[in-house]
């Protein structure tokens, strides 16, 4: 399994699997969730809204699968990343298990291609050096396990992002 780093917009991505970064209705809003949404019409949205009949939502650091509807991905994989709380709330731990959730499930479905946004670093407000460490360290372990995923893609909207995790994929290997 690779890992690559291309900067842009998660919605474009030719891959298996996009990951949202998602809030734990499962129902949208902004950032790339509404991006994801917008772009990828109601067949996303009604998935989305059945998973939530059926287990009342999506717990912080955990993940659910939808189709992509209109997006050239396949699947969406929705996770929802932690809230900022001055590293008082376990978010470390629970940003690395969205990573790791969200592979787990792409491996369940079969994908080969998985692309990242930089989960919690909008709206969550997740330091964005912190939380590139996590998700580096994240996808490293798992590139140990038996996956079959070959190719990881962080995606980066953001100039600073893009530029942190330059550092930190270039840096170390
Ligand atoms: N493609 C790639 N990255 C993007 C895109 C895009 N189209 N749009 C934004 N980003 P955020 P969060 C980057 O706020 O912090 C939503 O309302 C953005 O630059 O989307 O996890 C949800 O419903 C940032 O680096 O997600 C939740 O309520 C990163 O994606 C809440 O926001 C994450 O920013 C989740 O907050």
């Amino acid at each position: 399994m690779t890992i690559e780093l291309t900067k842009g917009d998660i919605t474009e991505m030719c891959v298996d699997v996009i990951v949202n970064a998602a809030n734990s209705s499962l129902l949208g809003g902004g950032g790339v969730d509404g991006a994801i949404h917008r772009k990828g019409g109601k067949a996303i949205l009604e998935e989305c809204t059945a998973i939530r009949n059926r287990q009342g939502g999506c717990p912080t650091g955990e993940a659910v699968y939808t189709t992509a509807g209109n997006l050239p991905a396949r699947y969406v994989i929705h996770t929802v990343g932690p809230v900022w709380n001055n590293g008082k709330s376990n978010e470390a731990a629970l940003l690395a298990s969205c990573y790791r959730n969200s592979l787990r499930i792409a491996d369940s479905l079969g994908a080969k291609t998985v692309a990242f946004p930089n989960i919690s670093t909008g709206i969550y407000g997740y330091p964005k050096q912190e939380a590139a460490q996590v998700a580096v360290q994240t996808v490293r372990d798992y590139q140990n396990t038996d996956t079959a995923v070959e190719k990881v893609f962080f995606v980066c909207l953001d100039e600073e992002n893009y530029r942190i995790y330059d550092q930190l994929l270039n840096r170390t290997k």
